[in-house]
């Protein structure tokens, strides 16, 4: 396992990486450059920011995210030049060492919160939460101005401003859709862009819908096993696969989460993990909690167990922390609660190893 941290880089992330190398086993990040969906990243960008990280002992092994463009998801006649912009973005990527590329292909909103800061009333300290009800009374539009307002100046990944702008003609755009044409989209992106992976070394690695379900009636076709299974066969290659993100799956209580790792991991079709617990807390209704097991409803030995068995030189990060010890941070991304999520996950990993 490679434990990496997802970082924004230094002009919107207030974590330095002295403080990310300081915790312990971190050997990486998973990093990104903050462009728009759709342009080709420039060389000299990716060259300096792998650059920085390398020269703070870390790797840059990992990008999360290079965005795809809604065009590409919808499927209109100008998604062959933001395709081909993906690919060059591929290319130069590889060419500085990066291995994985974690991506989604969710229709317009990336995950969804209904709050960004619900206190926990057992100790204080507060975490992202879901409730389907509220988010019922508000609507698209007013959820979008919402998390904007709350999300403390940071810009919130899958949030970026140019993406919502749009929004009420892109939600338009998407009417009628079924989850079968978005699959045809997605198809076709893949067979644009895998052969260009492989020839290049570099994986994809798609993100699951957060939450674990269609949302305003967009189709939305990653969320259980059976959507990855259909999704690794669009386009058959070991190029071709999921970041399984513990937290988005686990979500809906009837996905298996260390069931579904050793599924996809036996195919080696996981490309990166994200790892991080969930309350629940009804139907549709869950807040995201510590990493440790018995503050959540996910069992993370069973799930370290289940990486440590199928894809032990994965890359894993602690995922969404909760706000603790006073920290003002990016809703979900902070340094403490990550960095103690990164410690216990480092923990059962030892212990994992040992007991064999
Ligand atoms: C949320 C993140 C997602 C993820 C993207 C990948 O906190 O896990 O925004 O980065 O879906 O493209």
């Amino acid at each position: 396992m490679k434990m990496t941290f997802r970082w924004y880089g230094s002009a919107s992330d207030p974590i330095p990486l002295k403080y990310i190398k300081q915790i312990p086993g971190m050997t990486g990040l998973m990093g990104l450059l903050d462009r728009p969906a759709g342009v080709a990243w420039a060389e000299e960008d990716i060259a300096a920011l792998v650059k920085e990280v390398n020269d703070a002992g870390l790797e840059l092994e990992v990008i999360e995210s290079v965005n795809v463009h809604e065009d590409i998801k919808l499927g209109l006649p100008t998604r062959d030049e933001y395709i081909e912009n993906y690919n060059v973005t591929i290319r130069r990527l590889a060419k500085h060492g990066v291995k994985v590329i974690v991506y989604n292909f969710m229709p317009v909103f990336d995950w969804l919160r209904t709050d960004l800061a619900r206190v926990i009333p057992e100790d204080g300290s507060n975490s992202l939460y879901f409730d389907e009800k509220d988010l019922g009374e508000m609507g698209p539009l007013e959820i979008v101005r919402r998390t904007a307002e709350d999300s403390k100046g940071f810009t919130l990944p899958g949030w970026e401003p140019e993406r919502l702008a749009l929004l009420e003609t892109t939600l338009k755009q998407y009417e009628g859709m079924t989850q079968d044409d978005l699959r045809a989209n997605f198809k076709y992106f893949l067979d644009a862009v895998i052969p260009v992976c492989e020839e290049t070394g570099v994986r994809m690695a798609c993100h699951p819908d957060d939450p674990a379900w269609p949302i305003f009636g967009l189709p939305r076709i990653c969320h259980s096993q059976a959507d990855y299974d259909k999704m690794v066969k669009l386009h058959d290659s070991p190029a071709n696969t999921l970041c399984l993100c513990t937290g988005s799956l686990g979500s809906d209580p009837n996905n298996d989460i260390p069931s579904i790792i050793r599924h996809f991991g036996e195919m080696d079709r996981i490309g990166a993990m994200h790892v991080r617990n969930i309350k629940f807390l009804g139907y549709h209704h869950f807040r995201e909690a510590a990493h440790l097991s018995c503050t959540g409803d996910l069992d993370m030995y069973a799930i370290m167990k289940a990486i440590h068995d199928v894809v032990p030189d994965t890359y894993v990060r602690p995922d969404h922390g909760r706000m603790i010890w006073d920290e003002q941070g990016r809703p979900g991304y902070g340094l403490y609660d990550r960095a103690l999520g990164a410690a216990y996950l480092n923990g059962l990993w030892e212990a994992i190893e040992r007991g064999e």
